[in-house]
């Protein structure tokens, strides 16, 4: 690495001279980017090759960790931060007359993923390569990322996100490792000279998946692991074939086009509408070229079939991957020669499963009918483990046909993906405790009955490196100079800031810090959206995925509630406020775009009202994405994360606000309880529902919106607004729909029902946070709790129960 500063400005100086052919003062900012990127490339690579060729010589036991999401956000900081040398490069850059926050900004944020699953993907191979730990995420490389999202008069609009356009300087393309994979067709078989049947493939489409290969940098190590991302093209043979055949070029570039439309785009996460046939195939385009690729690299090992399982372990994040149990099976079986109960034992053995919610409407099931047309042997493989399932199932509960209905793979013309995930793995873990328990004493009751010992918890985290020491610098080096270093290797230790707890001078350092990254997100704001909000103000934000259950709603009818009483007491004492959202609603997905409306509109209201603007602002960042996450989070008071009680099943925004220092305001849902659980109840907010209570509601009913709208005079002046005439609707009828699903739709989400305590929950933060020091306590208490969620102690728990790995050491 550069021993330097100097050495580190030569070196820069004479990349942008030969890499572009300029010089600092002709190169742009952007490539000023490349060349910087560039160097961290060549100082990586040395550190990738030998983390390779040690995996290859030590027999590594090796996780693949199968996920159609990946939310990387940018890697430049990222990698600089894990290589050691960020503070070097700054300083290095700050003598040639160039800023490092400026250069990051030049990165796209590759959007490739929805949201929690995806960044959680990403947080884990962090942590994977800082752990020194062998695991390398198998992807997607969409050509398209999450839309762009815009705001126009107040309505979201989608545009493509074209994150390539740019070119993403960190991947590299390895055309030699390309795959084929195979839709469509039909199958038959013949016997051989011993009698076995041999399954063969005809009339197929065959596409070539092509490797694009990005270096995941572990922290302060010499670990360097790989993110594989897969991207369709046509393969070789074909297009000879047809340009042989096909005297027109037209119909070459429909085909081309065709192959290619596999990895164009990522599916939004609430996509229950049709069409739904191109996310299969890239599901198995996916699992297919990922496990053909395991397999060979297994095969280069020359050990027995019987090691595969001491060899590899294959993680499938959500049932999205699921196709790896029959497609290991296939390959065994069809390609390997190996019997069934030994390809059976293998494939179980390897593969574990991670379960991310227990929504019915997200558990994934495809029609029997396009599974078995677009992956004809794919599917007899999936009958026929549902058939031996099923008849196992009979021995132990014979003449229960209820229960075996209930849990066979296929049934009703579907085949459950969530049932296969269970039935052909070892593991399956829930994704923070509550989750886990509701998995086991509800949605999955009769799996956990039938195989007890796969279920376990792993409560989920995220890495300490992005979300503080980078995203939040000042709070990382004021945590240093409290208690040490170690914390950074050991998060745990960050609870030695406890001790801290009666040091005046320390609480007013976090308060500093606070309202210096309040000031610069006021700044960008002003900026980008010349809206002027007071950094004095209690920053309330509520970033997320847009969901019902997620109730940016019930959020956004209590600033109205507040707007009212300002409007009705003009001088009440308010603390000031700034709330914050970021949202993306999926396009198909009405009823969140309504929300995002609805916010906007009271953004509009209020922002301009002179009655109201010195005490209470509304930011809708629009585009939300990891960089915004990083900007945001730090700058926090007061983390929003208030879904229905039962229905998140973790969440890790929550964890990330809290390592920042902000106050969570929530539910006891997801992670939320076992926050609560470290901090106490002095800091954090929680009210509403219980889960139990809401699981209640759902099953016995006894839930009438429609009678507390009639009783709450604040619910039905507030709920009215949005249908009479008023501020919000001016008369039009553009939120009647939000209305009618509160008061006619008896309130799915119980908005409703939580919403008095909330807003007293709301009112003690207002009061509490004027009292400046014990405020400053609880967002030092937050910070102290946090190191919990580190991602390295979920990451830990991971290899240790589930992938059976350990820590190795990669020689230089
Ligand atoms: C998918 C769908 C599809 C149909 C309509 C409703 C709906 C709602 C949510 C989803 C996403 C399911 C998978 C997912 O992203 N789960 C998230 O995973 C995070 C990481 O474990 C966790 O923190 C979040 O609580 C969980 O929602």
């Amino acid at each position: 690495m550069f021993s330097d500063k100097e050495e580190f400005k030569q070196a820069f100086t004479s990349k942008i001279e030969t890499e572009l052919g300029k010089t600092i003062e002709t190169a742009t900012e952007f490539d000023s980017y490349r060349a910087l990127g560039a160097l961290v490339k060549d100082r990586i690579s040395e550190n990738w090759l030998n983390t390779e060729r040690y995996y290859k010589e030590n027999k590594t036991k090796q996780v693949y960790y199968f996920s159609m999401e990946f939310l990387m956000g940018r890697l430049l900081g990222n990698n600089l931060l894990n290589m050691e040398i960020l503070s070097l490069v700054d300083e290095g850059l700050k003598d040639l007359g160039l800023s490092l926050s400026e250069l990051e900004e030049e990165e796209n944020d590759p959007g490739l993923g929805n949201g929690g699953l995806g960044r959680l993907a990403a947080c884990f191979l962090d942590s994977l390569a800082s752990l020194e730990l062998a695991g390398h995420g198998y992807g997607m490389r969409y050509k398209y990322g999450m839309f762009d999202q815009r705001i126009i008069d107040g309505e979201q609009v989608e545009l493509p996100d074209y994150w390539l356009s740019k070119d993403f300087i960190w991947e590299v393309r390895r055309p030699e490792d390309s795959i084929d994979v195979k839709f469509g067709g039909y199958v038959y078989s013949d016997k051989d000279a011993n009698g076995k049947l041999n399954f063969k493939y005809k009339d197929y489409e065959q596409v070539s998946a092509v490797p694009y290969d990005v270096p995941v940098v572990g922290y302060n190590n010499e670990t360097v692991n790989t993110l594989r991302l897969w991207s369709a093209e046509p393969t070789a043979e074909d297009t000879l074939a047809r340009a042989e055949n096909e005297k027109e070029f037209g119909h070459f570039l429909n085909h081309k086009r065709s192959l290619e439309s596999i990895s164009e785009f990522l599916y939004p996460d609430d996509s229950n509408e049709e069409g739904k046939r191109l996310r299969l195939k890239q599901e198995y385009f996916l699992v297919s070229a990922g496990v053909q690729s395991v397999v060979r690299s297994f095969e280069a090992l020359e050990l027995p079939w019987s090691s595969f399982p001491d060899q590899v372990a294959l993680h499938i994040n959500d049932t999205h991957p699921a196709l790896v149990i029959p497609e290991l099976m296939r390959i065994l079986m069809d390609e390997k020669g190996i019997g069934w109960e030994e390809a059976w034992d293998i494939t179980q053995s390897s593969v574990s499963y991670t379960n991310h919610t227990t929504l019915s409407e997200a558990l994934e099931s495809w029609p029997v009918e396009m599974v078995r047309s677009l992956l004809p042997r794919i599917f007899m493989i999936i009958d026929e483990i549902n058939e031996r399932f099923c008849q196992e199932l009979w021995r132990t509960y014979p003449g229960d046909f209820d229960r075996i209905a209930d849990l066979a793979i296929v049934a009703d013309g579907q085949v459950k993906m969530a049932h296969l995930s269970i039935v052909g793995s070892h593991s399956v873990n829930g994704v923070a405790r509550l989750h886990t328990e509701i998995l086991k004493k509800r949605e999955m009751k009769r799996f956990y009955d039938t195989f007890p010992e796969r279920f376990n918890n792993k409560t989920n985290g995220i890495t300490h490196r992005r979300w503080l020491m980078h995203a939040n610098q000042p709070l990382a080096s004021a945590i240093t100079e409290a208690i040490g270093d170690k914390w950074i290797e050991q998060p745990k230790l960050l609870n030695n800031l406890l001790d801290k707890k009666d040091d005046l001078a320390f609480l007013d350092r976090l308060d500093d810090i606070k309202q210096k990254n309040k000031r610069d997100l006021a700044d960008w704001v002003h900026q980008t959206q010349g809206i002027a909000v007071d950094p004095n103000s209690i920053f309330d934000v509520h970033i997320k995925r847009l969901h019902g259950y997620k109730r940016q709603l019930l959020n956004a009818l209590h600033i109205m509630h507040l707007y009212n009483e300002l409007k009705s007491h003009p001088t009440m004492d308010m603390v000031p406020r700034t709330f914050f959202f970021g949202a993306k609603a999926a396009s198909s997905y009405y009823f969140a775009k309504k929300v995002i409306q609805l916010i906007n509109r009271i953004a509009h209201v209020i922002n301009n009202d002179p009655d109201v603007n010195d005490k209470m602002k509304v930011v809708f960042l629009p585009n939300y994405s990891v960089s915004i996450a990083e900007r945001v989070i730090p700058a926090s008071n007061v983390s929003e994360q208030i879904s229905t009680a039962s229905k998140e099943a973790s969440g890790t925004g929550n964890m990330k606000f809290m390592m920042n220092g902000a106050v969570t305001v929530g539910t006891m849902d997801g992670a939320n309880v076992e926050i609560h659980e470290l901090v106490g109840d002095d800091n954090i907010y929680t009210f509403g529902l219980s889960s139990d209570e809401v699981l209640e509601y759902y099953r016995n009913g006894g839930y009438s919106s429609k009678q507390i709208y009639d009783q709450d005079e604040r619910v039905r002046h507030t709920l009215d607004q949005l249908i009479h005439y008023s501020p919000f609707s001016k008369g039009e009828t553009q939120f009647q729909d939000i209305y009618d699903a509160l008061v006619h739709h008896n309130d799915e989400y119980f908005v409703l029902k939580d919403f008095a305590d909330y807003i007293l929950a709301q009112k003690r933060i207002s009061q509490d946070f004027e009292k400046k020091r014990q405020w400053n306590l609880k967002s030092l208490i937050n910070i102290a709790q946090s190191g919990k969620f580190s991602s390295d102690r979920t990451i830990q728990e991971y290899a240790s129960d589930i992938w059976k790995i350990q820590k190795v050491r990669t020689l230089k």
